[in-house]
Order: C-alpha cells, then structure tokens, then sequence
C-alpha cells in the first residue's frame, strides 16, 4: 500500500488527490506545521533528508517531487487512467504541464510568497508576478475549447496545475480569466478533490497576502 508522508496546508494534497481519483487505498502519516513560521516539522526529515512533503512510499521506493510522484502513481497504479504514455498524442504535452507546474509557476508564485504582504514594489515580486502572469496567460490561452489542461480529458497535469493557481490566486496573480477561474471551479468540485480535503485538510496555508 502506498504510504503518504502528508503535510498539512501543502502540496502534498496533489498525491491525496491522485490517489483519490484511482481508488486506492492508502496510509497517511501527518505532519502539522509550525504555528508561526509554518514550516515542516524536523521529523520529516526521517521520511526524506529534504524534509519537504509530499513524499510517499512504495514498494520499498521513497519518493520526493510532487510531479514525480503523480508521474510515478499515474504510470504504476493508474493503468492508463490520469497520466499519459509515449503512445499517447500528447504525452509530449503532459509531460511540459506536469514539470511546468513546479519548474516554472510554481517558482515565480514562491517570489511572490516570499515578497511580503503589501504594495510594495520590488524586483522579486515583479520578476514572481511576471513568470506567474505568463503561466497563467499560457493556461487561459489553451483552454480555449477544452475543459481540462490536456484536449483529451482530466489528467494529472489538473492536478498539479490546481494547487499552483490556487495559490497564485491567494496572492492576486490569477486576474480576471474567465476560462482559468472555470476550470479551477470545475476540478475542484470533483468528488476526489472533495475526498482529499476531507482526509488532509486544506491546502492552502492561511495567509494573508
Ligand atoms: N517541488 C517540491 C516542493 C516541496 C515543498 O517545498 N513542499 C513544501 C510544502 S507545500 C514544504 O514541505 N514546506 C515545508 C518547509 O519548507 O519547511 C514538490 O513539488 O514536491
């Protein structure tokens, strides 16, 4: 079974969700932030020397990297469901998605975490509001006649994407995008999205931008 070393208010909802989706079953071990730096616990370490969650176990492989473990679950557990495959037309295409989320968005919404709250300009927030901006601008252009990030269905890329806007959205970089503000309402009423919360509690940290 596969183990999730879940820390609350984070990504690791992501692999919550995944495995919602697919219906397998899992084990939790939680994890709760410090109250006011709301950083990880140091036990975390002892799941992964990074100390940063999510991380998961299975079959005896520890794994790290939310996309490489939606990679990892969608390809050995999914049996075709939520990932994608050479075989598939946009394999290509799921690939960039996935590894865009953390490698690049995710990058410039953690500029503008670490900007501060405020008006304030500063090279930081401008360059995290520029690389979150052409993200999203990206998104609302390709979801022009398609529901979800891939034309042929929900897929982990969803997954991935919906923790980024969410918390860009907390800090205002999300803007007026009608197509981007759908689709995010449409992922997350999904049942499995709904299930993960329940079991691991928001995953959005309770900040004020
Ligand atoms: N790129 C990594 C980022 C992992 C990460 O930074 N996780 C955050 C939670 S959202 C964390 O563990 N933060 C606690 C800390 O740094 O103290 C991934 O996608 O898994």
């Amino acid at each position: 079974m596969v183990k999730v070393h879940h820390l609350d208010y984070s990504r690791s909802t992501r692999i919550l969700w995944l495995l919602e989706e697919l219906g397998e079953p899992y084990e939790m071990a939680t994890y709760h932030r410090d109250p006011k730096s709301f950083r990880a616990p140091p036990e975390l370490k002892q799941a992964h020397p990074l100390g940063k969650s999510p991380v998961i176990e299975h079959n005896g492989a520890v794994i790290a990297e939310s996309g490489a473990i939606l990679e990892y679950l969608a390809a050995k557990l999914g049996g075709g469901r939520l990932g994608r495959s050479p075989a598939d037309a946009d394999w290509a295409e799921y690939l960039e998605w996935l590894h865009a989320g953390e490698g690049t968005a995710m990058m410039g919404v953690i500029m503008l975490m670490m900007a501060g709250g405020g008006d304030t300009p500063s090279r930081g927030r401008a360059y995290g509001l520029e690389i979150v901006d052409g993200a999203m601008a990206e998104i609302e252009a390709k979801l022009d006649g398609r529901d979800y990030l891939l034309a042929s269905g929900f897929s982990a890329a969803d997954i991935q994407f919906g923790y980024v806007v969410a918390v860009a959205d907390q800090f205002g970089a999300v803007g007026a995008r009608p197509r981007l503000r759908a689709w995010l309402a449409r992922v997350t009423v999904r049942p499995a999205y709904l299930a993960a919360i329940e079991k691991g509690g928001p995953w959005l940290l309770p900040i004020a931008r």
